[in-house]
């Protein structure tokens, strides 16, 4: 009987056997509209995504031939209109989209977060029609593929200090800096890019791959997010046409606008690793003997357990409620970064638990804890940090600005 149960966990490892986990009964509060979509993204990720992903992650690959698909199931902005080839689906769809794909892997929902929230969510709320018409569509298929370019080697966590800068030529502008840690860069056909005017105002522009002078070198040497393109932008006189400037927003409120809407699609991200690493262990806990006896018997591995699905328990009530919030379109930014910020260092920490119930075999490729955890890593850093996070909310409940 022992012998049995560790020779069936050998044959599963390496497989992906996930079931999603509903302590609350969460579901009831939910349409059938979002169970199905779940459902449907899940089988998604168990077919085209979890046979390969540990092998990109290894060789440090995007798995680019999974952009069409991801186009076809709808993740490329599915919160934005119909109009636009995009899903028209509600603020909570998004959400489960974005958990289900991050259960998968980090760099996965980056691709698919970038995309949505950070490049065709700027040019819907603050692009022209034209512009709307150009490049949604596209966008929403995966045609084409964009990247964000608002951090700077000099400024991080301080995007207001930005050095980018353009002119206007008259017939153009003329474009000049660097971005850099810009997700999907390598292989962008399109870029957003914040950069300031003569007067000093942040404006948003969009470039196109082939403009002269705007190239994308890849980051490489990570140990995080290894199955996501990261890269530069560097801009050298680059003429931008005028009909690329974003119309409908001046100053920092534009960028940080689209990121509170990713980092909204993060706070359920991240729950998605965590149940992830959580249905990976406890699997692991029952088939699992030592000493005569499944390791989930032992009280200390219970209480990994249990800490585990009530804190993650709480992160999908806060994230539920949150998205009903923005539904309303009545979500602070700062609730947003609440949000973020608790759930991937809720997700890191049951990463790590996880792994160790997983034993030796929690460090290899055969189970997912360490790919998950290497990339939180990211996760905890970009969008704002843990402690940007902390100090928006330390802001909003007394009052006082910590950051400068
Ligand atoms: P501050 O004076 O506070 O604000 C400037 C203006 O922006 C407004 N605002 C927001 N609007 C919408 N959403 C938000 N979350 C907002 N936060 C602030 C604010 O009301 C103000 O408006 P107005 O009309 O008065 O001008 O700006 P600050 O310079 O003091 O900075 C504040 C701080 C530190 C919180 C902010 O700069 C910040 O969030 N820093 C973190 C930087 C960050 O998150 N970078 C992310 C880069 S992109 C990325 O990481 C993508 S990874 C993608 C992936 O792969 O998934
Ligand atoms: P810094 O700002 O230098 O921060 C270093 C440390 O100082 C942090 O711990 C921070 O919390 C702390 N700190 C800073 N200021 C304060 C303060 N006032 N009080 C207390 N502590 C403070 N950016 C994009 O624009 N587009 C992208 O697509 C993108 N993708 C990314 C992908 C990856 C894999 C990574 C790692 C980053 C990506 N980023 C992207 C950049 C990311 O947003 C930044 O790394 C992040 O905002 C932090 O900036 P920084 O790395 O310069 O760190």
């Amino acid at each position: 009987m022992i012998e049995t149960k560790n020779h069936e966990l050998k044959k599963a490892a390496g497989q992906d056997l996930y079931q999603h986990h509903d302590y609350y009964l969460l579901d009831e509060m939910l349409s059938e509209e979002h169970v199905l979509i779940r459902q449907s993204v899940q089988d998604w990720v168990k077919k085209e995504v979890s046979p390969i992903i540990e092998d990109c992650a290894q060789k440090a690959e995007f798995p680019k031939h999974l952009i069409k698909g991801l186009g076809e199931i709808g993740a490329f902005g599915p919160q934005l209109p119909e109009k636009y080839g995009c899903g028209g689906l509600d603020q909570i769809a998004y959400g489960i989209i974005m958990q289900e794909l991050e259960r998968g892997d980090s760099g996965i929902r980056s691709t698919a977060s970038v995309q949505g929230s950070l490049v065709m969510y700027p040019i819907y709320k603050f692009g022209s029609e034209e512009q709307r018409m150009k490049y949604l569509p596209k966008l929403a298929t995966g045609e084409w593929m964009g990247c964000f370019g608002l951090t700077e080697p000099d400024h991080g966590s301080n995007p207001s200090g930005m050095l980018s800068h353009f002119e206007d030529k008259g017939d153009h502008y003329l474009l000049n800096g660097s971005k850099m840690w810009i997700s999907n860069a390598p292989f962008a056909d399109v870029a957003v890019v914040w950069a300031k005017n003569e007067e000093g105002a942040i404006r948003g522009l969009i470039l196109e791959r082939g403009m002269e002078g705007f190239t994308t070198p890849t980051t490489h040497g990570k140990w995080s997010l290894r199955a996501s393109a990261t890269g530069e932008l560097v801009f050298e006189d680059v003429k931008v046409p005028k009909e690329n400037i974003l119309p409908g927003v001046s100053g920092l409120k534009g960028p940080l606008t689209c990121l509170s809407s990713a980092r909204y699609g993060i706070a359920w991200g991240a729950i998605g690793c965590a149940l992830d690493c959580y249905d990976s262990a406890v699997r692991y806990s029952k088939q699992r003997i030592q000493f005569g006896k499944p390791i989930g018997a032992f009280q200390l591995t219970q209480k990994k357990l249990a800490e585990m699905i009530t804190e993650i328990t709480k992160a999908q009530l806060m994230v539920l409620r949150l998205g009903q919030l923005k539904n309303e379109d009545r979500a602070t930014p700062a609730q947003i970064s609440m949000a973020k910020r608790n759930s991937v260092d809720m997700a890191l920490k049951i990463a790590r638990e996880a792994r160790q119930i997983h034993g030796g075999m929690g460090i290899t490729g055969e189970y997912p804890m360490m790919r998950h955890m290497m990339n939180l890593e990211s996760v905890i850093t970009y969008e704002g940090t843990h402690d940007i996070h902390l100090l928006i909310t330390g802001m909003d409940v007394t009052g006082f600005n910590a950051f400068k």
